[in-house]
């Protein structure tokens, strides 16, 4: 069993839909469970102009391997007829694989862990919310990279009633 962090963003086609829809998919994905889900929250667009996002975290417990987890991801994806078209560009769902366990991999199809997690608002506060005291494989803890790393154009959003 490994414990993989997926982030979740979304900024077209009624992105906290798409994300709360997206946490059941992850739910229900074989040999697996969602051990955890973050706040929601929306953000500032990095990349190109395009609409905020919403972004948040589910913290899974899985035996899929880090290749079929990852092909299970962008399943969940194309099920959200997500179109590549431009990188960092707008998208109705984006699934990265954040973390796997304490595996640092270094793939042609998969690099983890997520290569700009670590700069990342909007995916360091929901790191947060599921595992403060949380070390990324290097040792490095958690709270000294949210410390580096503004929370500008971050808004937690309430949790539904
Ligand atoms: N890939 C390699 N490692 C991973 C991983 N750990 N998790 C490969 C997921 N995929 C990984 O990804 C391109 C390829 O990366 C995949 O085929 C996979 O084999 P993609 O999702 O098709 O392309 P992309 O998303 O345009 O590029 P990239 O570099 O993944 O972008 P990011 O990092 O996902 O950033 N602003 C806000 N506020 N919130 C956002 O969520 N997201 C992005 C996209 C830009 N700006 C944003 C947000
Ligand atoms: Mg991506």
């Amino acid at each position: 069993m490994a414990l993989a962090y997926v982030g979740l963003g979304s900024n077209l086609e009624d992105p906290l839909a798409q994300v709360t829809d997206a946490f059941v998919e992850l739910a229900e994905l074989p040999l697996t469970s969602l051990l955890a889900r973050s706040s929601l929250y929306s953000s500032r667009a990095v990349g190109p102009e395009q609409p905020d996002y919403i972004n948040a975290v589910a913290l899974l417990d899985t035996q899929l391997a880090p290749l079929a987890l990852l092909d299970a991801l962008q399943a969940i994806e194309q099920a959200h007829q997500r179109v590549r078209i431009q990188h960092w560009g707008p998208r109705t769902l984006d699934l990265d694989l954040l973390l796997y366990s304490d595996q640092i991999i270094e793939e042609e199809r998969l690099t983890v862990p997520h290569p700009y997690l670590t700069q990342r608002s909007f995916v360091l506060y929901p790191l947060a919310d599921i595992t403060p005291n949380l070390q990324l494989p290097d040792g490095t803890p958690l709270t000294d990279l949210l410390s580096r790393c503004p929370a500008d154009g971050l808004l937690r959003l309430p949790s539904p009633a």
